[in-house]
Formats: C-alpha cells, sequence, structure tokens
C-alpha cells in the first residue's frame, strides 16, 4: 500500500531502456500536468552524483544514495515524474505507479544510432530491451498490479500514453482530495 498523500499530487516512475522515449513523454506530462519531472541521469550530471566509471558499459555508475538523498523530501511532497533507465534501487514506498515503456528493436536502435550510440554500448541497449531487463526489473521491484508497461513505437503512441496517464493523474487526484 502506497502512504496516503494529501499534497502535491502522485510520485510516477517512467521507466526503461535509455531511447524508448521517457523524457520525451516525462516532459509533455510534467507540461500538462503541473507534476515535477526529475531526468534522475541529468540530476546526477548537474551535482556529480557519480561514483567511478564502468568501463564495460562506458557510463559512469551512479551514487545512488546520494540521488535517494536528494529525491527524499520531494518524494515526501508528492507530485513527481520521476525518469530514469533503472528502479531497483528506488524504495518501493516511492511509487504510486510505474509505467515502463517498450521500444521495437529496429526503432530502437536506430534512436539509439542517432544518438551517437555505437558498437558494444548499442548492442548491449537494444538487447537490454529485447531481454525486457527493466520491464521485469519494474515487475520484481514494486508490487505488480501498479506497473504498466506502455508501448512506445511512434508518435501516436506517445499521445495515447499521455493522454491515458494525465486521466490517471486526475483521477488519483479527485480520490486523494488535491
Ligand atoms: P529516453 O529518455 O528514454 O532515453 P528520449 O525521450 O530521449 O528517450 O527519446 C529518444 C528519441 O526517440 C528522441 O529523438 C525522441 C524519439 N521518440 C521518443 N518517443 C518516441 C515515440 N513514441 N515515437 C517516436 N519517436 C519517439
Amino acid at each position: 500500500m502506497s502512504p496516503v498523500r494529501t499534497m502535491k499530487g502522485p510520485n510516477i516512475l517512467i521507466t526503461g531502456t535509455p531511447g524508448v522515449g521517457k523524457s520525451t513523454l516525462a516532459q509533455q506530462l510534467s507540461e500538462h500536468s503541473g507534476l515535477e519531472w526529475i531526468n534522475v541521469g541529468d540530476l546526477a550530471k548537474d551535482n556529480n552524483y557519480f561514483d567511478g566509471y564502468d568501463d564495460e558499459r562506458d557510463c559512469p555508475v551512479l551514487d545512488e544514495d546520494k540521488v535517494l538523498d536528494e529525491l527524499e523530501d520531494k518524494i515526501a511532497e508528492g507530485g513527481n515524474i520521476i525518469d530514469y533507465h533503472g528502479c531497483d534501487f528506488f524504495p518501493e514506498r516511492f511509487f504510486d505507479i510505474v509505467f515502463v515503456l517498450r521500444t521495437n528493436n529496429t526503432l530502437l536502435y536506430d534512436r539509439l544510432a542517432a544518438r551517437g550510440y555505437q558498437g558494444k554500448k548499442l548492442e548491449d541497449n537494444v538487447e537490454c530491451e529485447i531481454m525486457a531487463v527493466l520491464r521485469d526489473e519494474a515487475k520484481e521491484s514494486y508490487e505488480e498490479q501498479i506497473v504498466h508497461e506502455l508501448e512506445s513505437n511512434t508518435f501516436e503512441d506517445m499521445e495515447n500514453n499521455l493522454q491515458r496517464i494525465l486521466a490517471w493523474i486526475t483521477a488519483w487526484k479527485r480520490e486523494n482530495g488535491c
């Protein structure tokens, strides 16, 4: 059971493999709902919340404790959209609902190549999506009934996802009196 929040709104996690469209959707959701969008990758970059470098994955290692310390008060206030390609280190109590975006591997390959990913990094991320690693991580980390998979292949999918989540936020606010 998520704690009763009488304040700003629900806390939503948008997760999925890099390139599936988390930031694009989260930004639009924030604009339309007034909830605060927090891109954990940017938060870490801005504050140097890193702890070394992962040569194999070719990316800095997130200092999860520092990120959690930073998020704790915001989550307690409610009304956040957290955007990150991982979720097993967030406490279960953080989120009222979790959305996992999913993208067809050919489309994802093209999006990541356009972003400049290549070689092993590109292949690893596409394989991560094919193997549904983030979907399984979300299902293992949160109660199954709050985890929802959403297709994110086309701009029509994005619009549908936006409207669906906005409707959910409106219903949540009505039910929780805010
Ligand atoms: P992420 O935050 O998951 O890494 P993004 O929001 O930066 O992904 O999107 C990656 C690219 O894909 C970007 O150029 C926008 C595009 N995109 C995102 N969602 C899409 C969708 N549903 N349909 C088509 N293109 C999409």
